[in-house]
């Protein structure tokens, strides 16, 4: 079909790098893709606090419970800088999160996985913060300005988690009793697989791809990000001197690459459909939470309401 002046202007802009910016034309489709995973890496921020927060009143020391403390607040303010990004594409934030509430929006599979043992804290920082800065840092050249932009700032900060959390599995290793570092190769074990279904199926598999990848919101393959990845953790698990739950992996010089065995994709659409081991749970939580605030937003309101009545006597 014969582009529109204002479709051939928009590819243009993509294919020269340019930013698109909010109030840009843009094809339909272009901004429903991005409401779609903008809202969704927004969800995975928010409800990604939970598995951590879990540990907080456990924390061993004062330094560790200050730490995660200040990385859980990092996630809440990338929660909100996404919905912002969002909402300059046109879409309501109350709408969006009432699609989470209501289970018909995704959030990344990741953290409807528990957190059993201290040891999960650095894990969850070192391959979840790992696995989300790998796809994050190509995400900083994505096609849409404000989602790119907000992406340099989280990216930042994910680094800084990410290495906090592998001190933490450090430290274990290095200083801990013998029930300490199985704690560390326990919470390698359990989130190890479910770190990788992160980047998403198989580019065979990923329906969403091809085009995302036309217009530059997607910048690489989930495969290929996925490769990356393990490629960068690997000399990192041996240096901690912990083993993957992966019989298969092992570099191959040939390739240039490790090599990895397959992932259960059955239990990743399982998660997906809301039958993971802590799905429930997380929509639950998220729901009181809002429903426990009712009463401060009918407050800030009445209180706002009140103000203005004055100012108007
Ligand atoms: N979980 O066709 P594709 C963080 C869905 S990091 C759940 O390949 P797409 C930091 C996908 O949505 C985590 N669903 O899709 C943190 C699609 O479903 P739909 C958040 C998944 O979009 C750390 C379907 O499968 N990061 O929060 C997953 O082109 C620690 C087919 O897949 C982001 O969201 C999955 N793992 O590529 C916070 C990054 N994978 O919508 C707290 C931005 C796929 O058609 C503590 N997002 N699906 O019904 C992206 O880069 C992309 O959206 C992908 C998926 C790569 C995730």
């Amino acid at each position: 079909a014969e582009m529109t002046p204002e479709e051939r202007a928009f590819q243009e802009r993509i294919d020269a790098e340019i930013k698109i910016e909010p109030k840009n034309w843009m094809p339909d489709a272009y901004r429903q893709t991005l409401i779609r995973q903008i809202s969704q890496h927004a969800h995975s921020e928010i409800v990604g606090m939970l598995p951590e927060g879990n540990w907080l009143t456990r924390a061993p020391t004062l330094k560790r419970k200050l730490q995660l403390m200040a990385k859980i607040q990092d996630e809440a303010g990338h929660g909100m800088y996404l919905y912002s990004a969002m909402e300059t594409l046109g879409a309501d934030r109350d709408t969006e999160i009432a699609k989470l509430h209501s289970g018909r929006a995704k959030y990344s599979s990741i953290f409807n996985y528990p957190t059993l043992n201290w040891a999960d804290m650095g894990a969850v920082g070192w391959l979840v913060d790992g696995a989300a800065i790998v796809n994050q840092v190509v995400l900083q050249r994505t096609s849409y300005g404000p989602y790119a932009r907000a992406m340099i700032r989280i990216c930042k900060e994910e680094s800084f988690h990410q290495r906090q959390g592998y001190e933490i599995l450090l430290t274990m290793m290095r200083h801990g009793t013998q029930a300490q570092q199985d704690m560390v190769q326990d919470a390698i074990n359990r989130l190890w697989w479910p770190a990788l279904m992160m980047f998403g199926p198989s580019d065979a598999d990923s329906p969403n791809s091809a085009q995302s990848l036309a217009w530059k919101i997607k910048r690489m393959g989930n495969d290929e990000l996925r490769q990356r990845f393990i490629d960068q953790t690997v000399p990192q698990l041996e240096f901690l001197g912990c083993t993957a739950p992966d019989p298969d992996l092992k570099w191959s010089a040939a390739r240039g690459h490790y090599d990895f065995g397959q992932i259960d994709w059955q239990e990743f659409y399982e998660v997906l459909k809301g039958n993971g081991p802590c799905n429930r749970e997380r929509i639950t939580t998220r729901r009181k939470a809002l429903e426990d605030g009712q009463w401060v937003r009918e407050a800030a309101v009445a209180h706002a309401a009140k103000r203005q009545q004055k100012q108007s006597t």
